[in-house]
C-alpha cells in the first residue's frame, strides 16, 4: 500500500454532478502528479454518464475508487459519505479536490507537504502568493466578503475559509462528530474549518491558484450563499455567548489547542 511521506495513506475525495467532460482529465492529473495517493469519485447518478466513466476509470486503475450515490445531495453529502469510506477502509488523511479543474492536483503535494506538521491544510486564494484565474468580478465579490464576514463574525484568523481544496488527517473527522453537520456547499467547507478550529487543531493555509471551471457547469446559487450567511451568523452569536457564559462563570478559556494536538498524537 502506498504512503505519503510523512503522512501516510492519503485517499483524493472528487464529488460529481454532471462532469462527465471534466473525469477523466482530473483523475488522469491527480495520478500522474502524486501516484502515491488513491482516488475516490463519489457521483450523486449523475444523468451525463459520470459513473459510467467513474466505472472505467476504477477497472482500469486499482488506486481508482467509486462511490455511487442514488441522486443528487449536494455536495457536502457527498463528501461525508466519501470520509466515511475512507474512515473505514484505514486512511490516514483524506483530501476534498473537485472535479472542474479548479484544483490543480499538480499542487496536492504542497498541501500533503504542509500536512505533515499540521491537522488540517487549507488550499487558500487569499495568503500571500494564492490566487484565483478567470473569475468575473461579482464573483470575487462574493467570495471575498463572504470570506471577511467569516473573520469577522467566527473570530476565526483564515483568509479563505469557503475554498474546497482541503486536506485533513483522519483523526480529525473523527473529533468533529460529522454526524451533526446539515451544511451544504461552500457553508460547509466553512462548517469543518470552525469544528477543526473549536477542537483546537492545528490548520494551516498554504497558496493555491484557483481556476475557473473550462468545461461543464456551476452549481453555485444564491441559496449557497445564503444558507453560508445564516448559518454562520449563528454559529458566531453562539460562540459569544459561549464567552459570556464562561466569563460570568469564572472560568478561564480552556486550551482546546493544546488538549486536540495530545489527542492527535496519543491516535498517530
Ligand atoms: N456528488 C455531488 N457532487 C456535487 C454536487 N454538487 C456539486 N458537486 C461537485 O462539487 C464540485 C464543485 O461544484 P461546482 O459546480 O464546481 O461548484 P463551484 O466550484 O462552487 O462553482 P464554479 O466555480 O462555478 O465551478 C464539482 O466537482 C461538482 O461536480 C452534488 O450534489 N453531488
Ligand atoms: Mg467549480
Amino acid at each position: 500500500m502506498d504512503q505519503y511521506p510523512g503522512v501516510g495513506r492519503v485517499l483524493v475525495i472528487i464529488p460529481t454532478y454532471n462532469e462527465a467532460d471534466n473525469l477523466r482529465l482530473i483523475v488522469g492529473r491527480v495520478r500522474a502528479a502524486t501516484p502515491a495517493v488513491d482516488v475516490l469519485i463519489a457521483d450523486d447518478n449523475s444523468p451525463d454518464g459520470t459513473g459510467r466513466i467513474a466505472d472505467e476509470l476504477a477497472a482500469g486503475d486499482p488506486a481508482v475508487h467509486v462511490l455511487h450515490r442514488p441522486g443528487k445531495q449536494g455536495l457536502g453529502a457527498a463528501y461525508l459519505a466519501g470520509f466515511a469510506w475512507g474512515g473505514e477502509q484505514g486512511y490516514d488523511a483524506v483530501v476534498e479536490m473537485d472535479a472542474d479543474g479548479s484544483h490543480a492536483p499538480e499542487e496536492l503535494p504542497r498541501l500533503l507537504d504542509a500536512l505533515g506538521d499540521a491537522d488540517v491544510v487549507l488550499g487558500s486564494r487569499y495568503v500571500k502568493g494564492g490566487k484565483t484565474v478567470g473569475w468575473p468580478w461579482h464573483r470575487h465579490l462574493i467570495s471575498r466578503s463572504g470570506n471577511l464576514y467569516v473573520r469577522v463574525a467566527l473570530g476565526m484568523a483564515l483568509r479563505d475559509a469557503t475554498g474546497g481544496y482541503r486536506a485533513y488527517r483522519t483523526p480529525v473527522l473523527d473529533k468533529i462528530d460529522l454526524g451533526s453537520i446539515a451544511s451544504q456547499g461552500y457553508c460547509f467547507q466553512v462548517d469543518l474549518a470552525w469544528r477543526a478550529h473549536r477542537n483546537g487543531f492545528r490548520v494551516q493555509e498554504v497558496p493555491i491558484t484557483f481556476t475557473e471551471r473550462q468545461r461543464g457547469h456551476s452549481k453555485m446559487s444564491s441559496s449557497i450563499v445564503q444558507e453560508a450567511l445564516w448559518r454562520v451568523t449563528v454559529w458566531g452569536a453562539a460562540a459569544r455567548w459561549e464567552a459570556l457564559r464562561r466569563s460570568a462563570a469564572g472560568g478561564g478559556p480552556r486550551d482546546a489547542r493544546a488538549e486536540a494536538r495530545q489527542r492527535t498524537h496519543q491516535s498517530s
